[in-house]
């Protein structure tokens, strides 16, 4: 079986976009992967955060992945900064890595210029990401378009690491392009991307809101003046939108969803993509309560992080007799 491996930055809760176009495949890679999954809080400190809030998003992250169907027993999930041996290869492809290489990742050039005297952690980013791939002898890694650079530098530096030591010893990992998901609009404005860091929050369904705050949401969609639920993105973006959120929830077709509602006014639209809305994210939102802080979360913590130390430390200790760190 081959070894996925994904890296989730806490970056609090996450919206009905990031369910639907991100976490649906990641329940369906399960399935066919040995899978590991970690949040990288390690990375996440590259910006600096409320040490609070930082431990707060971490846990939430975990949990939410979980109630979202993310299996434990599929899966092996951790904390980085719980496995020391990450930072400890890191340091060590760090010096073997060009300088000037870590200067032209597009990341690095964005936020260097977002963030007044940024730390050295936001250069050398993703070395440290290239050792969470190779540690684990990583088959695949799905990339987003912004994360693509990066896995492309990691399999630089395993190139290179092999070629200057003479020994296949990291493998070179593929990056994994996600299959095209729904992309789903904000909600105000359908055609910008329903996200987190969005303006106004009517327009963002976030995983834990509540059942009336998400049916007020949908209810205060914005749609056009036709009255016809048809599917048609460029001149209905809004209705359009609202079809592609309940096709993704229910499992109908695009087809089908207009042909049920065909005689339908908006109002009587909005209330079914509530209802489904709601009935997806109801059950999440209640495996949230119940994992939050539960003790069955910090076992699976403490598994993820049992198993991953011992593949870990295996490998640091010989990429250490490799480089000649071993007495
Ligand atoms: P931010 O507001 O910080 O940009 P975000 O909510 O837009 O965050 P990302 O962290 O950029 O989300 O993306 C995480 C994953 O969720 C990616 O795989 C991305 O494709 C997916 N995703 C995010 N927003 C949407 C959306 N509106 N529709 C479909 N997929 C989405
Ligand atoms: N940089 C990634 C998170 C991340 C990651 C990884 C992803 C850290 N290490 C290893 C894949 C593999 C992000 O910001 N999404």
């Amino acid at each position: 079986m081959k070894r996925f491996l994904t890296g989730l930055q806490p970056t609090g809760c996450l919206t009905l976009g990031n369910y639907i176009g991100a976490i649906k495949q990641m329940v369906k890679y399960q399935e066919e992967f040995d899978s590991f999954i970690f949040i990288a809080d390690m990375h996440a400190i590259t910006i600096p955060k409320d040490p609070e809030k930082l431990r707060k998003d971490v846990r939430d992250l975990v949990a939410i992945y979980l109630a979202c169907g993310i299996d434990p027993n599929k899966n092996t999930i951790f904390i980085q900064s719980e496995n020391i041996y990450h930072a400890n290869v890191s340091w060590i492809l760090e010096c073997n890595t060009p300088y000037g290489q870590l200067g032209r990742m597009t990341q690095f050039k964005d936020k260097s210029q977002k963030h007044e005297n940024f730390m050295a952690g936001l250069l050398t980013y993703p070395i440290l990401m290239a050792a969470d791939i190779l540690i684990y002898d990583t088959d695949c890694v799905p990339v987003g378009k912004d994360q693509k650079q990066h896995v492309e530098l990691a399999r630089d530096i395993a190139e290179s690491f092999n070629k200057r030591f003479g020994k296949d010893f990291f493998k070179v990992p593929e990056p994994l392009i996600p299959e095209e998901g729904a992309k789903i609009g904000d909600l105000l404005d359908p055609t910008k991307k329903m996200s987190k860091s969005a303006e106004n929050p009517k327009g963002v369904i976030l995983l834990l809101d509540s059942e009336k705050d998400i049916r007020k949401k949908i209810m205060g969609a914005t749609t056009d003046s036709e009255m016809c639920v048809r599917y048609d993105p460029e001149n209905k973006p809004g209705i359009s939108n609202l079809i592609t959120i309940y096709h993704e929830l229910s499992g109908l077709s695009v087809k089908e969803i207009e042909e049920k509602f065909k005689d339908a006014n908006y109002g009587t639209f909005k209330t079914a993509v509530a209802d489904c809305v709601v009935a997806t994210l109801n059950p999440i939102r209640q495996r949230y309560e119940e994992l939050i802080n539960s003790e069955e979360l910090d076992k699976i913590l403490d598994a993820g992080r049992d198993k991953t130390l011992e593949i870990a430390k295996k490998k640091y200790e010989e990429l250490k007799e490799i480089v000649g760190l071993k007495r």
